[in-house]
């Protein structure tokens, strides 16, 4: 049973809205009949989780009847519609977001309170669906919010991970990785589809045939066959009637497979079939960025493109039979980083060896569906797969792979440039060398009708840098879309404060155009608005404080400066940097404690990859140095640094609306675009960045005066790279010396000098790959500035709200339209109930 309600609820997200009687007793009866008839329990036993289970029940209820009214109106008007191909969907919780959308929150939330529960209370009873590392993952689940809002038709293809990405602790400062079962005790939103469960063939080899008219033909004797398990999860557009489809696969064993052996008495070895085949959709690979390279990674790529064609196929067959012609005007895959590629010949494939298609055919076809999307430069994240791997797994796709390339070659790159090999080896798919590889990205690339890049920097660094060659055959296949985020999730559901001012300002209407909150502009220098809008802040903080205690133990005043750098741990995002600051700020604290600073909380949250070995360093240093500072009487608390452990999408709603400084400080040219830094700058938040990603363009939009930009820009980091000497700056810093040496002390590891080494030896030892020590002095004089500006409670609240107010770009809907006019050709469908 659950007690009543705290009466000091953590959360910020109160609102003071009336709300209609009628629907809260509606709400209220409906809830309390899911409890009694579905989840099979009553009002007074009830847990907190069987609570949470009646609520989704209840919600359900409104969302399956619009997601069949949805589905009909599309089949009804054979539409053209976009499937999102993507290795991840970091959907978070789902249950404050779609009472959100269903404008149901305030209801519930009477409604809980009528039973004396805290609806934000029950909603922490949801695990977040982590299935994804970061930023690209979360992408694609802010995409499909969009996809639903602006009634565009489509479905969201993915792999149902029984374990998403691992759940983080922190032990002696140190990472340790547990399992994530998110599904341990059922997911109640999902909903399971076995009349669309798809046969997957895997391994074997392709025998050469020749057909009665003399032509040869290939034909694929697979060694085994996998079953797809598909998983719905219906998204809810805002106020929309539209909802969209995620739809998961998950790998079983085939019957037929295990009872031969289980029927000769391998009842054993029928088992342990089985597990080979359900390890495909078993974990999310925990790499950002980087690729594994591993069999199975493969395996999980093919496996859930394989499924989502066929069942594209399926769809498209109901109305066009067996006539193609019309495939690729109602048929647009957007392919989500190289990690789907495989789907191309894949659709080859079946297009060629189960439609019975010409392969002229079947490539007109191919050619004009794919688009291509490419969310990093980074060189080891450019999937490579060896070609031995192929031979294995998959030999006719390897087959059609090569017939591909080989037309490419000798069509469109001989025409251009003939007989230049030395162009040829660069754009072939296949990389010779000890061990030949495929090369994704290319493959990407040949096919796809358009390839963009996610901000404006990075585009072009996609087009000059990284294909230039392809970038001269074809310059129009290259464009940009600049990322986007859902304001409904980034502001309306966690920030009702700020919702709530929106609203005053500018109307009900700006979660759906998010440019109406322009007008606040109006207002940033009215000083009535400037303590409305720093009060909310405020509130946020205070609610972050609390959380912080909760998870950490260390106090921290709400009145502080609140510093945030929070995203996935890697050297190109430079936490160390920030490390390097902080323990600068301490020095010269200890060398006069009694100086005017503004008291400042640094809050970290990041994962680490587990095999990341200096990753995992730095954060045992943020952990290490922490917790001296926060110890230390000396400075006088005016200097904190919490670590949050397991930073994930319902930690960054809590982190997020509270910050007063966004960091977003990787090196230029290294982040393609970053996310947070908008959600940051929708809720107030100052950005302290360089010009890297989107960043660029969000000071285009709020200012740069109104943030604090360092360090070197791409061009200058291209420039410096090659004749880079960190020990320059190192030797020349009185400071900098000071603190990469104190690394080396054991002065924030007592007993285990050398424990925080290895960042100094990348730092110097290993050439610093990242520039930490160029950009130093820069960084810390931006840092100088913030906290002047920060001193001026009015300049502060000013610079605050044209950040939040001039963000309008940066919905996920503009992202959304722009792909469906440039890209997808794509048109919206309302869909009336
Ligand atoms: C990323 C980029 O690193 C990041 O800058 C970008 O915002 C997102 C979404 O486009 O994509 N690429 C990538 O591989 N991951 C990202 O977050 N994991």
């Amino acid at each position: 049973p659950v007690k009543a309600a705290a009466k000091t609820s953590t959360s910020a997200t109160q609102t003071t809205a009336t709300v209609d009687k009628a629907q809260v007793k509606a709400f209220k009866e409906q809830v309390e009949k899911h409890l009694r008839t579905t989840i099979g329990t009553s009002p007074v036993k009830a847990s907190k989780l069987a609570w949470w289970q009646a609520v989704v029940a209840t919600v359900n209820e409104d969302i399956f009847g619009r997601l069949t009214d949805t589905q009909q109106t599309h089949a009804k008007n054979d539409t053209r519609a976009v499937h999102y191909l993507s290795a991840e969907f970091l959907m978070g919780r789902l249950t404050i977001n779609n009472l959100t959308n269903l404008e149901k929150f305030d209801v519930a939330r009477e409604a809980l309170k009528e039973f004396g529960l805290d609806i934000n209370e029950i909603c922490e009873e949801e695990p977040d669906m982590a299935l994804g590392n970061g930023g690209l993952g979360r992408l694609a689940a802010c995409f499909m919010d969009s996809l639903a809002t602006c009634n565009y038709p489509c479905v969201g293809y993915g792999i149902h991970y029984e374990n998403g990405l691992f759940r983080q602790e922190i032990r002696a400062g140190k990472q340790v990785e547990r399992p994530d079962s998110w599904r341990e005790y059922g997911c109640p939103w999902e909903a399971c589809r076995p009349e669309s469960v798809q046969n997957i063939p895997l391994g074997g080899y392709v025998e050469k045939q020749t057909a009665p008219d003399g032509s040869q033909c290939s034909v694929w004797h697979p060694s085994s066959m996998i079953k797809g398990v598909p998983w719905d999860i219906p998204v809810v557009g805002y106020r929309g009637s539209s909802v969209a489809i995620l739809r998961l696969w998950e790998s079983r064993s085939t019957e037929q497979f295990n009872w031969d052996v289980f029927n000769a008495g391998g009842y054993v070895d029928a088992q342990a079939e089985k597990s080979l085949a359900e390890t495909i959709s078993k974990v999310l690979y925990p790499n950002d960025s980087t690729e594994a390279g591993k069999e199975l990674r493969l395996t999980q790529q093919y496996f859930f493109c394989a499924c989502s064609l066929r069942d594209i196929l399926r769809r498209y067959k109901r109305s066009h039979h067996n006539d193609f012609s019309e495939f690729a005007a109602k048929i647009a895959i957007q392919l989500n980083d190289t990690h789907p590629t495989i789907a191309i010949p894949e659709l080859m494939r079946l297009l060629i060896d189960e439609e019975g298609l010409s392969y002229d055919q079947a490539w007109d076809i191919t050619s004009k569906t794919f688009n291509y999307t490419n969310h990093t430069l980074l060189p080891e994240a450019l999937e490579k797969w060896p070609v031995y791997i192929f031979e294995k797994l998959l030999p006719r796709h390897l087959e059609l792979i090569y017939e591909i390339n080989f037309r490419f070659l000798n069509g469109p790159v001989e025409a251009k440039w003939p007989g230049n090999n030395e162009i040829k080896s660069r754009l072939s798919i296949i990389e010779e060398g000890e061990v030949r590889k495929v090369r994704m990205a290319n493959l990407c690339v040949i096919t796809s009708e358009h390839v963009n890049g996610v901000a404006k920097i990075h585009s072009k660094l996609v087009k000059e840098n990284l294909f230039p060659d392809y970038a001269q055959l074809w310059p129009n296949k290259f464009c940009n879309v600049t990322n986007g985020v859902t304001p409904r999730r980034w502001i309306l559901s966690c920030n009702r404060g700020l919702a709530e001012l929106y609203n005053d300002v500018a109307g009900k209407d700006w979660p759906l155009d998010l440019d109406k909150c322009e007008v606040l502009k109006k207002y940033a220098d009215k000083k009535e608005y400037q303590d409305r809008f720093m009060k909310i802040k405020h509130d946020n903080k205070v609610a972050l404080a609390k959380t912080i205690k909760e998870l950490t133990g260390v106090e921290v005043d709400p009145n502080a400066m609140f510093d945030v750098q929070v995203k996935r741990l890697h050297e190109y995002k430079r936490q160390h940097l920030n490390l390097l600051y902080i323990m600068s700020l301490y020095k010269s604290l200890l060398e006069d404690p009694d100086q005017d600073i503004v008291p400042q909380v640094f809050i970290f949250g990041a994962k680490a990859a587990p095999a990341y070995t200096l990753a995992k360093d730095i954060i045992f240093a943020i952990n290490a140095v922490g917790e001296k500072i926060n110890n230390d009487l000396r400075i006088k608390g005016k200097l904190k640094v919490v670590f949050l452990p397991n930073y994930r999408v319902s930690l960054a709603e809590k982190i997020i609306p509270a910050a007063d400084i966004s960091e977003q400080i990787s090196t230029a040219g290294y982040e393609a675009s970053g996310t947070s830094n908008m959600k940051f700058s929708m809720n107030g938040a100052l950005t302290l960045g360089t010009m890297d990603g989107a960043n660029i363009e969000i000071v285009e939009q709020a200012g740069i005066e109104n943030n604090f930009i360092f360090g070197l820009s791409v061009d200058e980091v291209l420039e410096l790279k090659p004749r880079y000497n960190p020990w320059d700056y190192y030797n020349a810093d009185h400071d900098l010396k000071a603190v990469v040496d104190w690394l080396d002390s054991d002065f924030f590891t007592p007993g285990q000098p050398g424990a925080l080494s290895s960042i100094k030896t990348s730092l110097l030892n290993n050439g610093d790959p990242f520039l930490v020590l160029a950009d130093f002095a820069s960084y810390k004089e931006a840092h100088q500035r913030a906290q002047k500006l920060f001193k001026d409670k009015a300049k502060w609240a000013r610079a605050a709200m044209i950040n939040s107010a001039t963000m309008g770009i940066f919905s996920s809907d503009r992202s959304i339209r722009d792909y469906a006019e440039n890209i997808w050709t794509l048109r919206s469908q309302i869909v009336k109930k």
